[in-house]
């Protein structure tokens, strides 16, 4: 090979950030830790045109740690793709061209173009090509043709982040997936390999931001002891682009400040703020800034000092300045107030907006209760034009069977984000000034998400941050490529079976608009019955509002009337039982059970109907996966196959425990052809999981 001298000091160049740079851990076993990185070796065609194309040298016209990580995937995955270990340069005079800048003020836009004898990975900043090349890889491992990559891609939305949940001490709220994958009891002298991997998969799905700990936020993480650890994660991330954000607890000011008060307005507390974020920005200039829950089950707050949201959420904004972000939730809802829980969000929040200063976003949930398995679109998704508004969504799946149910959320958040607010767009458009977060499902588990399925929400979340417009068909069809097998007899079967699982969780759960039928607590199985918690909202049955003469929460004008929070053209579409779709009749409708439903069947009939559908839908998972043995590695395969039996066995236990309250709360009998519950409603509500996980 003949390489110019200037070209040979470039390499050179490279290879010395390389050595400085943390990398990925080497290829293991099958055991899911690779996630979808796993470039397996490509075969027949695709195997032909790669070596045909085999680059001989990796040029760069630059030399930074974020180059020299995209150089290191590229140059590992292409010899992974290859598979070839005898002959890990190729013989072909062809390049890959890594074109970009170093520098922070681009948005991680990219092409990548194939060319005679070259592919050109260009973007106006090093980021672009970090993206750039995982694009290029994610194309590759799908075994499409080199000579035929042409990309041009830019993010939909600034803020493409995870939120963590974790605590401390390890435990991850809502976490199904082991511990937490920050250890900060060794942090800052020993950093977990695992937290490069981890930025090197966000990385690949355009992820650019994470919240290390829990909304319930430990004051721990202002302190001076923690800012050391924190910027060691934050320097170990900034190569691949992602930027750390803290969860910040409002009361900090008296907890660690010693202050007798939290009051936003008063200007003691704000200059200890002040302090605070000044000396998180000595040690890391590129801090994202602060995610704030407050005045939301039992969290401290502005309005414990009588200011409002805006007030609270300014006041930290402030002292943030032009550095970063306030990223405040608006998941509120309070014991005092009694109105509809689902109504509660846009009455404290609509007559704020234009309050908030610039640099505050607001981070709306999906759905107006709490990320149910179907919820309508949040009302608050284009009420507030004057506020930047996030989309929250949850990816470890609290109400949707955590670690083992099998369920692709692609489907459930793309429903909210193409919904059409009928106030200035869809809610993807709506957000696209300022992004998505997802409740992250990592943890120390070897398969980081609990299970390798649940990898695919990971997965979908990153990809629907960068492009909302991505089918969930395509998204899972990559991912399942790269995971799995990209032997199109292995796709045309095992993407149709997670697209339908979104649909089954919602059939055997909670059917036909139902919400919030779990039990209090664990929040995994079945628990309609619970009506006897000291806070209304937090029973089952007040959402379910089931008695002898129907079922379903009335939140029409006759009811709670939060249709009318939402634009009417959209009000309209849900108004009319007869009319509207019946995946969220219940949702707004409260209706006798002997209701004739669209189908012909009474509402009775077609409840018990849906359960069974959803019980159906599993056992053809379970079928479909049996007969994808051959294409699947015999570990994953038999970890799926094991909770695809959970799944199963648990969706009739769904189907009966609620069945059997149903009948004891309206005496009627089954529909013909229904099976009975195959135990007594005493025998369901005598369950119990107090070591049940994520609590
Ligand atoms: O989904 C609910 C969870 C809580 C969580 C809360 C929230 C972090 O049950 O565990 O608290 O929402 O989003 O703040």
């Amino acid at each position: 090979m003949i390489m110019g001298r200037g070209l040979v000091n470039r390499l050179l160049a490279l290879l010395a950030a390389l050595a400085a740079v943390p990398l990925p851990s080497a290829a293991r076993a099958e055991d899911g830790y690779k996630l979808w990185l796993r470039y397996a070796p490509l075969e027949g065609q695709a195997k032909a045109k790669l070596d045909a194309f085999k680059p001989r040298v990796l040029t760069t016209s630059t030399n930074s740690a974020t180059l020299a990580v995209a150089a290191h995937e590229l140059i590992a995955g292409l010899n992974s793709l290859d598979g070839d270990k005898r002959d890990p340069v190729g013989s072909n005079p062809s390049t890959i061209t890594l074109d970009c800048r170093p520098g922070n003020g681009s948005d991680g836009s990219f092409e990548v173009k194939s060319l005679r004898h070259e592919i050109r990975i260009s973007g106006a900043d090093e980021i672009g090509c970090l993206y750039g090349a995982f694009a290029l890889l994610r194309e590759l491992s799908q075994g499409h043709d080199p000579a035929k990559i042409n990309l041009a891609e830019h993010p939909a939305m600034p803020l493409r982040m995870l939120d963590h949940w974790d605590n401390p001490d390890g435990r991850v709220e809502r976490g199904y997936s082991g511990r937490s994958i920050f250890d900060w009891w060794k942090l800052p002298e020993h950093l977990d390999q695992r937290l490069i991997d981890y930025a090197r998969a966000d990385a690949s799905i355009g992820l650019n931001g994470a919240v290390v700990n829990n909304v319930n936020a430990s004051p721990l993480f202002l302190t001076d002891r923690y800012i050391p650890k924190l910027k060691r994660v934050a320097d170990a991330w900034r190569p691949f682009g992602i930027r750390l954000y803290i969860s910040v607890r409002f009361s900090a000011p008296k907890e660690i400040g010693g202050l007798p008060t939290a009051d936003p307005l008063d200007p003691a507390v704000q200059a200890w703020w002040k302090v605070r974020a000044d000396a998180l920005y000595a040690a890391i200039p590129d801090f994202g800034g602060f995610l704030v829950k407050a005045n939301s089950e039992g969290e401290p707050g502005p309005q414990d000092y009588h200011r409002t949201h805006a007030e609270g959420a300014n006041a930290l904004a402030r002292v943030i300045g032009n550095r970063g972000v306030v990223i405040w939730r608006a998941f509120v809802y309070s014991a005092e107030d009694k109105t509809d829980r689902a109504m509660q969000a846009y009455n404290e929040f609509v007559p704020l907006d234009g309050m908030f200063d610039a640099n505050v976003i607001l981070q709306v949930k999906n759905g107006p209760i709490d990320f149910q398995p179907r919820e309508p679109f949040h009302p608050l998704f284009g009420a507030m034009p004057h506020t930047r508004l996030m989309f929250e969504g949850q990816i470890t799946k609290e109400y949707l069977g955590q670690a083992t149910h099998l369920v692709y959320l692609a489907p459930y958040w793309k429903e909210a984000l193409g919904a059409d607010t009928g106030r200035g767009g869809t809610v993807a458009q709506i957000i696209a000034p300022a992004g998505m977060a997802g409740v992250a499902n990592t943890g120390s588990d070897r398969d980081w998400s609990g299970s390798h399925f649940n990898q695919a929400n990971w997965y979908a979340f990153g990809r629907l941050a960068w492009n909302p417009g991505l089918s969930s068909e395509q998204i899972a069809r990559e991912w399942a490529a790269q995971t799995f097998s990209r032997d199109p007899q292995f796709l045309d079967k095992v993407v149709p079976m997670m697209i339908a699982s979104r649909q089954a969780v919602v059939d055997y759960m909670t059917p036909l608009g139902l919400a919030h039928q779990m039990a209090t607590g664990h929040h995994y199985g079945p628990g309609p019955w619970i009506c006897d918690l000291q806070r209304p909202e937090w029973n089952p049955c007040y959402y379910a509002k089931a008695g002898k003469d129907g079922i379903g929460f009335d939140r029409t004008a006759g009811g709670s009337n939060a249709l009318a929070q939402y634009a009417p053209s959209v009000g309209a579409q849900w108004a009319n039982p007869k009319t509207m779709d019946e995946d969220y009749l219940l949702w707004f409708h409260h209706l006798a059970w002997s209701y004739r439903t669209k189908s012909g069947r009474s509402l009775w009939d077609e409840l018990v109907h849906r359960y069974d559908r959803g019980v159906a839908a599993v056992d053809a998972m379970t079928q479909t996966w049996s007969s994808l043995q051959p294409y699947v590695d015999p570990e994953r395969f038999a970890d799926t196959a094991d909770y695809l039996r959970i799944q199963a066995e648990e969706a009739r236990w769904w189907r009966d425990a609620s069945i059997a309250y149903w009948q004891s709360v309206n005496g009627l009998a089954l529909p013909g052809d229904a099976h009975p519950p195959a135990h007594s409603l005493e025998y369901y509500k005598s369950l119990s999981f107090p070591e049940a996980p994520g609590q």
